[in-house]
């Protein structure tokens, strides 16, 4: 079955099982394929050993124990790798690690064994099995690989660690420009330390090696195809990152050292400290040009891991890259971060989905066995950091931190395996951090044996120059001069910094090109023309109620389908649902894609939006949203996660302002499992790193009596964080102010974040309904709604201003009591608020008597500690009688609302009563004035 793109649905490879996997198919790796039973084997054994004289039973016997032995080392030869730089973990030789364990001891070392093509032997002594085995599974590297089902991501893994010859080679050339990097890592270090004294730069001694490897992976990744490169990683090393990686001018982080922005200083923003910046640069190895991007981050360790993954998911898509081939996600992690966050098994969980995957992301710890000061058997239950990438059966080398061949070398296996398999894979970098955790903390408080070791410890740079001495390859003297020369031009770009100027932001580059900062004031934002010709939504209405006629859709689904296809006809009626189809097919037809993830959101959560239909008999997937074209549109069911999928959404969004970009959650009361998002990115990131984002949540939220947890999307938490127009918030009560809505996103020349209030109760309410005429012309978003049956201006007494469906509510309660004085308005858009607009409409009403605001959520929640001054501020302004608003709604409550459907309803039905005047509080306030 085939979604967008001809993705396969099946879910990937690994999760198959119809490969001719059996236990023995590994073990019998390099032997003839139709040999697959031990019997084969020992038949070979005894094959081979007749013609020699030696006893043929033996023969076949001692071949299947080097069998055995030879499994061993692939499932369990990584612990006993020599990984630990310090030598603090313990890790004692397995003991079927051991020729004994497997029947062979003293003499029956020497004993022949017919091999058959494993280890790329076909015989050998099991003295020199074990040799072999030793060296390849148990030196600097460790893999473990056979987690994995597929036979050939084994297969591959295994012929690049096994045999004789498999030994990590680099040419004299190859291993001095390993050092040079190991060198330059280490004394940007040292040059920071020494200038910048007690300064925290989280830096990357005792991780060196981390610099030549990061090189290896776009040397090599250009070769394979890798076009653009997006990494995220949190502080440990990032200045170095920036500057050896990344290519970011030495004078520039120098200039940000000394107090200096790292933007001109009138483009404005908070600014961020310079271990969180991001940073963008072109590398080119022999020919080949990589584009680096270096996602801007928070503290917030791992949060940044979604937002990368979407960005490079957006970027594959604009690229038509399916496989993922050309752009490559690179994450950094710290060791106990990558154990201790969940945000981590989230983003493995993407690696093999549908519309989420990246065709593989490379992750590297930079494993310094500590995490501030908390050490390893304290932070995390199972024994390496990278466990939690077994859920997804990536491979994962452990490397030892103080052998930078070895890292370079995991590296580019890493990069070709990714490359060749599309699957995430991990290199845990075993280290140390020489200096406390930033350079200000003393790390003996808590770790003294481990620093007094650290302390005799001998830098990367110093144990690979002597080996390097030792094997001829540099002589006497070059690591002085390598050291001497770097230092040189850091003193230069030193003294550079001092007159260096940021010469401009870069965030309307590229894809944001054409797009900038709204160059008016929030108050007076005009209106964007969002109506569409009559003859547009005729074209897309057919298309959206045109039922293919091999496609056997759910009987009910067919009524909906008719009912939608009456709407068009007639011009009346529009729903919330449809609307919305309405909104997104014209926005593809003007070219905007459109993507919305969410959890069932194909369907929808109250089963309104039918975007996918699903053919009854062969399951077979019909959406109408991708005939309508030009551009692209998709609809995503998530998976569930709500920190993970919105990160990875805000990603998107970040890398293509063109495309509608809609993150939606179940019920809104889910958003909060995603605060870190909205908080540190979507709220701040523009003030921080000056990226913009145009990204929309769409929050299921009102109080229907559904309990603490199904009743609202804390808009109070969206509105506490708005100011400098750093978002859009709205509760919208007609379909079409919500196509409009949504249409305005991506008609401006500016992106914003857009948080709307979606209905539950309105999809389907009679009177939430649009006309042909609400969509078309010279209509637009409105950011205040009138009262349908509004008296004049100058009978207006009581004005009650409220948002979302209770409006619906006040508006029955109102009519049926048939009072001729009370205006309801709603304020449709909270934030940038209408005020002007607002102050416009008060002036008209010369007789009011009250104003008040009226709100289903409890009184520290919902809008009201929002509105409450805006409001008071225009009264004032527009100089009535009253000067305050009222409020009316529900008591300041610690839930959200009540589980119990009897209380709801008196809670609510007093709401509105109070909102009315038709309480015996308003009454008494009433009396009082
Ligand atoms: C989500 C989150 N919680 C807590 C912190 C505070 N914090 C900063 S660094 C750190 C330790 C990180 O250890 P590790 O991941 O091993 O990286 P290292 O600093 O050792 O390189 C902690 C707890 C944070 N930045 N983010």
């Amino acid at each position: 079955m085939e979604n967008f793109d001809g993705e396969r649905e099946q879910g990937p490879s690994w999760a198959r099982a119809n490969w001719p996997l059996t236990e023995l198919d590994d073990l019998n790796a390099g032997l003839d394929p139709t040999a697959m039973t031990i019997e084969k084997v020992a038949a070979g054994a005894k094959a081979a050993a007749a013609g020699t004289g030696a006893d043929v039973a033996q023969a076949a016997n001692d071949s299947i124990c080097a069998m055995m032995l030879i499994r061993t080392y692939r499932v369990r030869g990584h612990l006993a790798a020599d990984l630990d730089p310090l030598g603090l973990v313990k890790r004692d030789m397995p003991a079927d690690l051991t020729p004994e364990f497997h029947g062979f001891a003293g003499e029956a070392l020497d004993r022949l064994v017919w091999l058959g093509g494993a280890l790329g032997l076909e015989k050998g002594t099991v003295r020199e099995v074990v040799e072999i085995l030793r060296r390849n599974y148990c030196g600097h590297v460790g893999l473990e690989y056979m987690h994995i089902n597929d036979l050939q991501e084994r297969r591959f893994l295994q012929e690049r660690m096994e045999g004789r010859e498999a030994e990590i080679r680099f040419t004299p050339e190859g291993k001095k420009s390993i050092l040079t990097k190991v060198v330059q890592a280490e004394q940007w270090e040292k040059f920071l330390a020494r200038k910048y004294v007690g300064t925290k730069r989280f830096g990357l001694d005792g991780g060196e090696s981390m610099v030549p490897a990061l090189e290896a992976v776009i040397k090599y990744g250009g070769q394979y195809g890798v076009a653009s490169m997006v990494l995220g990683m949190s502080h440990r090393g990032r200045l170095n990152v920036l500057a050896n990686v990344m290519a970011k001018p030495y004078r520039a982080i120098f200039s940000e050292f000394a107090g200096g922005s790292a933007n001109p200083e009138d483009v404005g923003g908070s600014g961020d400290v310079k271990y969180h910046l991001g940073t963008s640069s072109d590398r080119e190895f022999d020919g080949i040009r990589v584009h680096l991007s270096l996602v801007p981050n928070p503290s917030h360790l791992e949060a940044v891991d979604p937002v990368v993954l979407g960005k490079v998911r957006a970027q594959q898509v604009a690229r038509g890259d399916i496989e993922g081939d050309s752009v490559l996600p690179v994450l950094l992690h710290g060791d106990a971060a990558f154990a201790g966050q969940g945000i981590v098994s989230e983003c493995f969980g993407f690696s093999g989905i549908p519309g989420y995957n990246t065709g593989g992301c490379l992750h590297f710890v930079i494993n310094n066995q500590v995490g501030f000061t908390t050490s390893p058997q304290f932070g995390r239950s199972s024994p390496y950091p990278s466990d939690v990438a077994k859920a997804v059966q990536a491979p994962i080398l452990h490397v030892n931190g103080d052998d930078p061949e070895a890292v370079t070398f995991a590296c580019k296996l890493a990069i070709e395996y990714r490359q060749r398999f599309n699957r995430d894979i991990v290199i845990d970098m075993w280290c140390y951090r020489r200096f406390g955790h930033n350079e200000g903390d003393e790390p003996s408080f808590t770790q003294p044996l481990m620093y007094a070791k650290i302390r005799q410890h001998p830098p990367v740079s110093a144990l690979y120059a002597a080996r390097l001495e030792q094997e001829g390859v540099i002589g006497k003297g070059w690591l002085d001069g390598e050291v001497a020369a770097f230092t040189a031009l850091l003193e230069t770009e030193f003294e550079a910094a001092k007159s260096y100027l940021p010469n401009k932001a870069d965030w309307f580059e590229g894809a944001w090109s054409g797009l900038g900062r709204p160059d008016e004031a929030i108050t007076e934002r005009r209106n964007v023309a969002t109506g569409v010709a009559g003859e547009t939504v005729r074209e897309i209405g057919s298309i959206l109620t045109t039922i293919p006629a091999d496609v056997a859709v759910h009987k009910t689904l067919v009524r909906i389908v008719d009912a939608r296809r009456e709407m068009f006809e007639t011009g009346e009626g529009f729903d919330w649902a449809t609307a919305e189809a309405l909104a997104f097919g014209t926005l593809l037809r003007e070219g905007h894609p459109v993507r919305l993830s969410g959890q069932d959101s194909a369907r929808g959560t109250f089963s309104q939006r039918h975007s996918v239909w699903v053919d009854q008999e062969n399951g077979a997937k019909y959406i109408p949203l991708t005939q309508m074209g030009p551009a692209r549109f998709e609809v995503r069911d998530s998976p569930l996660s709500e920190f993970g999928v919105l990160g990875f959404e805000y990603g998107w969004s970040l890398a293509d302002p063109q495309t509608l970009v809609l993150w939606e959650a179940q019920f809104g009361d889910f958003v909060n499992g995603a605060q870190v998002i909205i908080d540190q990115f979507i709220a701040a990131g523009e003030a921080k790193w000056l990226r913009a984002s145009g990204l929309v949540l769409l929050l299921p939220h009102g109080y229907e009596g559904q309990g603490p947890e199904h009743s609202s999307g804390r808009p109070e938490r969206f509105l506490q964080l708005c100011a400098e127009d750093n978002l859009q918030v709205a509760n919208c009560t007609t379909p079409a102010n919500y196509f409009h809505i949504l249409r305005r996103q991506m008609n401006r020349d500016f992106r914003k974040p857009l948080v709307i209030m979606t209905p539950k109760s309105l999809l389907r309410h009679k009177q939430a309904v649009s006309s042909l005429a609400d969509f078309t012309g010279e209509s637009h978003f409105k950011r205040i709604l009138s009262d349908p049956n509004a008296p004049r201006d100058a009978d207006v007494t009581r004005l009650v201003l409220t948002t979302g469906k209770l409006a619906y509510e006040l508006f029955e309660a109102r009519d049926k009591a048939g009072d001729a004085n009370i205006s309801i308005v709603r304020i449709e858009q909270l934030y940038p608020f209408p005020g002007e607009a607002l102050l416009a409409r008060l002036k008209r009403m010369t007789n009011l008597e009250e104003v008040v605001w009226a709100q289903e959520e409890p009184k520290n929640q919902g809008y009201w500690t929002h509105v409450e001054p805006r409001l008071e501020r225009r009264l004032g302004e527009a100089g009535l009688k009253p000067k305050r608003p009222i409020y009316a709604g529900r008591e300041p409550a610690a839930s959200p609302a009540t589980g119990l459907a009897k209380r709801h309803a008196a809670e609510q039905a007093a709401l509105i009563a109070d909102a009315l005047g038709h309480s015996s509080a308003a009454t008494a306030r009433r009396k009082a004035s």
